[in-house]
């Protein structure tokens, strides 16, 4: 791995997003995501290259917060860091010079508004690599359904944090698997467990963002 990438991941990891960011305090004043993204670039680093080191500082990150080594802030500051080096290979994932490993389309089921777990599970799919479509809460299931129409051969993540929202679930993947019975569907929450994934259909379940991500990739492998 080039000292540049291995750079990048750091600074994805920390979430030093750029020179002039203050975080983290000890790497004041140094490079951050932003620049080692565009050095990398002017260096002849190929764009897949340069996202391979945010994919494996958002790892690293993502890893640390399954263990309850790393919290919200970190996970947040290091997807910040990420699109800031992400900006520099928009051109490229546009272009289709780079590719992303699938399509995620996720969102907090119908009649729950609680968005920040669903975010960070966004951001972090991302983070490894994941074109992410974000539906937003509140998601009804015309909506979703709408979206795997949308994006062929998408694999839906749903998200719900309380108890009488969680049900809505089975009767979205019901009638995704009805339309589409091929579509992936993983599900996750606070209140949401292996076991109730299991019951209601879903081909997936994960505590946290992490487990979400390792998810996509055996899905996508
Ligand atoms: Co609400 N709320 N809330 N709330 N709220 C809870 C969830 C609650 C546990 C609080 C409590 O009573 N102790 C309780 C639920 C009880 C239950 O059902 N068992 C509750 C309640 C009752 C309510 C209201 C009904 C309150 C009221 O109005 N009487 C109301 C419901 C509104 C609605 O949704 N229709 C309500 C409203 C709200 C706010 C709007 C004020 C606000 C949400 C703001 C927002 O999201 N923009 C809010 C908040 C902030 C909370 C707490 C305090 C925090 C939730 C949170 O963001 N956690 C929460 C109590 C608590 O957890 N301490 C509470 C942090 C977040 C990072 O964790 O979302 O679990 P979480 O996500 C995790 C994992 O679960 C996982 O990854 C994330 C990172 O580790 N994950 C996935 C999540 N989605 C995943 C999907 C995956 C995989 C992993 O794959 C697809």
């Amino acid at each position: 791995m080039s000292e540049f990438v291995e750079k990048l991941a750091v600074c994805v990891e920390r979430g030093k997003v750029n020179k002039d960011a203050p975080y983290p305090p000890d790497l004041k004043g140094q490079d951050g995501a932003d620049e080692l993204a565009k050095q990398a670039l002017e260096n002849g680093l190929k764009p897949d290259e340069i996202l391979e080191g945010c994919i494996l500082g958002m790892d690293r990150i993502g890893t640390k917060f399954s263990q309850n080594k790393a919290f919200v802030p970190e996970l947040l500051m290091a997807a910040k860091a990420m699109t800031a080096a992400m900006e520099h290979l928009k051109p490229f994932f546009q272009s289709g010079q780079v590719k992303r490993k699938g399509t995620f389309v996720i969102g907090t089921v119908a009649g729950d508004l609680h968005d920040i777990g669903k975010n960070l599970v966004a951001m972090v799919a991302e983070g490894g690599g994941f074109e992410v479509i974000v539906l937003g809460n509140d998601v009804s299931t015309a909506k979703f359904l709408a979206a795997v129409e949308a994006h062929p051969g998408c694999i839906v993540g749903m998200s719900a944090l309380l108890t009488t929202t969680m049900v809505n679930m089975e009767g979205t993947i019901k009638a995704i698997k009805e339309k589409s019975p091929k579509t992936q569907i993983i599900i996750g929450g606070a209140p949401v467990t292996q076991e109730f994934a299991a019951k209601i259909g879903a081909d997936g379940y994960s505590a946290d963002p992490q487990g979400a991500v390792a998810l996509l990739n055996k899905k996508v492998a």
